[in-house]
């Protein structure tokens, strides 16, 4: 039986629209995150009953406990599962402005405030060779937010990062309506974040 299922985008393909359009938005969830989905599940049939009921983010956060011939199965199918259920809550319609409570704090302690931050992450992001995902993450040594790049589907949670906002810039993510202007998709983007819940996400991990 599979464990996995496609997880709902909460709210209609078309309503990001301008900036990201619903042609893409339909095709992004219904397969290639399907496509994600069912990987995971696939990979998750070799392992043992103790690591297939382990949770995703704890098997993520440590690969090496998967088997090497299924660990970068896992690791590109479980992250491309977890990353996609995250980026569609980190956005949402009439999404933008800025963050407020403690992940501006968070942000502001690390970034100086909130265009260096942005400065930052949409610069590292658009430079990504080939594809892979922008993210704002938060460090549980240092106890602070980080910004981080990932090839691939790699979760943060490789590196000990735990994710809590994330950009997609997988061509498949924008060509149809960007085509090979990366930059535009990227920048486009700041208007549908859904800084509530990446906010959210950060206080539930400090508490
Ligand atoms: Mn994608």
């Amino acid at each position: 039986m599979a464990k996995y299922e496609l997880p709902k985008v909460p709210y209609s393909y078309d309503s990001l629209e301008p900036h990201i359009d619903a042609r893409t938005m339909e095709i992004h969830h219904t397969k290639h995150h399907q496509a994600y989905t069912d990987g995971l599940n696939n990979a998750l049939a070799n392992l043992s009953p103790e690591l297939q009921n382990m949770e995703l983010s704890k098997l993520l956060s440590d690969l090496n406990q998967v088997p090497e011939n299924v660990r970068g199965a896992v690791n590109f199918h479980g992250g491309g599962y977890e990353n996609h259920a995250l980026f569609w809550n980190n956005m949402k319609p009439s999404g933008g402005g800025k963050p407020g409570g403690s992940l501006e704090e968070a942000i502001n302690s690390v970034f100086g405030n909130f265009d260096g931050f942005k400065e930052k992450f949409v610069k590292d992001t658009i430079a990504i060779q080939g594809s892979g995902w922008g993210w704002l993450t938060y460090n549980q040594q240092t106890k602070k937010v980080e910004f981080t790049t990932m090839p691939n589907q790699t979760s943060p949670r490789t590196k000990g990062l735990i994710p809590l906002m994330g950009l997609d810039v997988w061509e498949h993510a924008y060509y149809l309506k960007y085509q090979n202007r990366r930059a535009d998709y990227v920048n486009a983007w700041w208007n549908v974040i859904n800084w509530d819940e990446v906010d959210a996400r950060l206080s539930k991990i400090k508490a």
